[in-house]
């Protein structure tokens, strides 16, 4: 391909310096693909554990666990590391890689266009150096599937005329002592920063839609014996890691196959609201009527006493609209407030950046998708979409262990496609419609008795058409396997163009 003026050319052009593209990165280097650049847009490593700094933000998941199989930290303080502790951890990883040299912070991705003739992806960013373009050989995505705030759409919320934030996005600068301040939505990040903000403002109206199974948090700091243990026998750990493991997949039969043993977790979640909750009308408030696992299960010690606080209200009363000073129910009652947290969750099932992604059949992702919703073969590669690699694509979430190991059995795929490419003398790789279909034939058959179809909840799980496009409907090592080795039989493939050889 001739060069274009102003254009670098690049083998990967990866999409977010989180979890999901400081691995792929890291481990494209270790296979001597070292030929890419890193594009993100917030000024440091660490996605989403880097901008989510709301009050009480912590991971949910044992981070013994939620960290790197080839990076343990034997520092983690406690089972459930707060926000900076993981941010910190990346940070770490990310200057041990040797590859940060190769990361380009405050920049963003404008469009992404596959130019079939010349078999690259034309990528324009934009940063503090302005617009760019890279005409790269794959994209390999891992900008989140949680990533892009959702802003409730309520009348008049543009009007409101005090502190307004969404929790993804918080607003240091705002001191909420001694206020008065509402928070919209119950979910995993709004329990997490009540509990905190409870303790602080004047009063705090929490507004609830929906309310969610929460579970006690078995939370506990590790000792400086278990540290230095974990230190000098990284085997310890690793047992640690193998247990923790196992047990998060043991619940999955309950899940996916006997919903009704899911009775044992909603028996957790009343004894906790028993223990949290005098108020018995308050308590009939916060009791979900759908089966525990259809919406996420959350983990708490506090949000329950938080919500019994004397200077907290749980407002269940729809939200009819918002004034400028105020919050104005179904029921007529207007509650005044200085501040309005949205803790309103993310566009998951229409991500915002498939707008801007075209396709071979010069079509954007959000088209496809708008069409029958989110589909990807193997949850990473999408039938015309040549040489693009989504991160925690479609059907690849989980709804009860850790992502990272999704996340590396993804970028293991992606490393073992790019190889073959190599190998082959491979320009362009694109997944058969059949292939696709019958992945997603599958997923969709696996799918259907599990209790994230069908709990009798809506959550952010499902589509637009009522399918579950987000979640893996099974256990995670059967998703290993299945991304184990890059199979090239599935796949359209053309050569590479004889004026040019890979990393020419
Ligand atoms: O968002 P959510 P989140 N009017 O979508 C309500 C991960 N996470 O940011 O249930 C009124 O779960 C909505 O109500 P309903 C984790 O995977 C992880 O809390 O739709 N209410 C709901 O209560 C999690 O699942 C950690 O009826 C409205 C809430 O807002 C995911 O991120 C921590 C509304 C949104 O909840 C998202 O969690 C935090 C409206 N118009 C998050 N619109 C860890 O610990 C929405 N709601 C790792």
């Amino acid at each position: 391909m001739s060069a274009t003026p102003g254009r670098s050319n690049v083998d990967h052009l990866i999409v977010g310096a989180g979890f999901a593209g400081l691995a792929a990165a890291i481990k494209l280097d270790e296979a001597a693909e070292r030929d890419f650049v890193v594009i993100e847009k917030d000024s440091d490593v660490g996605g989403t554990w880097h901008i989510n700094t709301y009050p009480g933000a912590e991971c949910d998941v044992p981070s013994q666990l939620y960290s790197y199989s080839f990076a343990l930290n034997p520092d983690w303080s406690k089972v459930y590391s707060p926000q900076r502790e993981i941010w910190e951890y990346t940070r770490k990883v990310a200057e041990e890689s040797g590859t940060l040299d190769r990361f380009v912070f405050d920049t963003a991705v404008l469009d992404a266009t596959w130019d079939d003739e010349a078999q690259r992806w034309i990528v324009r960013t934009e940063g503090p150096d302005g617009v760019k373009e890279y005409a790269a050989r794959t994209i390999i995505s891992g900008s989140g599937g949680l990533s892009e705030p959702r802003l409730p759409e309520i009348e008049g919320i543009d009007d409101f005329q005090g502190e307004i934030f969404h929790s993804a996005r918080w607003n240091h600068d705002v001191d909420l002592t001694g206020k008065r301040v509402a928070v919209i939505g119950t979910g995993a990040s709004a329990i997490q920063l009540v509990p905190e903000l409870q303790q602080v403002v004047g009063h705090l109206d929490v507004y609830q839609r929906t309310p969610n199974w929460v579970i006690p948090r078995n939370e506990r700091s590790f000792s400086d014996l278990e540290k230095t243990v974990f230190k000098r026998v990284p085997g310890a750990q690793r047992a640690l890691r193998a247990l923790v493991y196992a047990t998060l997949e043991s619940r999955v039969p309950a899940f996916a196959r006997f919903p009704q043993a899911m009775r044992a977790v909603e028996l957790q979640g009343r004894r906790n609201i028993a223990k949290g909750i005098t108020d018995p009308e308050l308590r009939r408030k916060v009791t979900p009527d759908y089966r525990a696992g259809c919406k996420r299960i959350l983990i708490s010690n506090k949000w329950y006493p938080a919500l019994d606080a004397g200077n907290v209200d749980l407002v269940t009363d729809p939200i009819a609209k918002i004034t400028g000073n105020a919050i104005v129910t179904a029921d007529g009652v207007e509650r005044p407030i200085d501040v309005l947290v949205v803790a309103t969750g993310f566009y998951v099932t229409e991500p915002p950046i498939a707008q801007h992604i075209t396709g071979r059949e010069g079509r954007t992702l959000a088209e496809v998708w708008d069409d029958g919703g989110m589909a990807a073969y193997k949850g990473t590669t999408i039938h015309g979409f040549p040489n693009l690699f989504q991160i925690v694509g479609p059907n690849t979430a989980l709804g009860h262990s850790s992502m990272i190991f999704i996340i590396e059995s993804q970028v293991r795929y992606v490393v073992e496609a790019a190889k073959a490419m190599r190998r082959e003398g491979l320009g362009s790789v694109e997944p058969t419609q059949v292939a696709q279909d019958a992945w997603t034939a599958e997923i969709r058959r696996r799918m259907r008795p599990t209790v994230w179809q069908t709990g009798g909840c809506a959550s952010w799980y499902l589509d637009k058409f009522g399918n579950n496009t987000t979640l893996w409907p099974g256990q995670t090592f059967t998703f290993r396997q299945h991304l184990s080795r890059f199979d090239l039989d599935r796949y359209d493939v053309r050569a590479v163009h004889q004026r040019e050889a890979v990393n020419a």
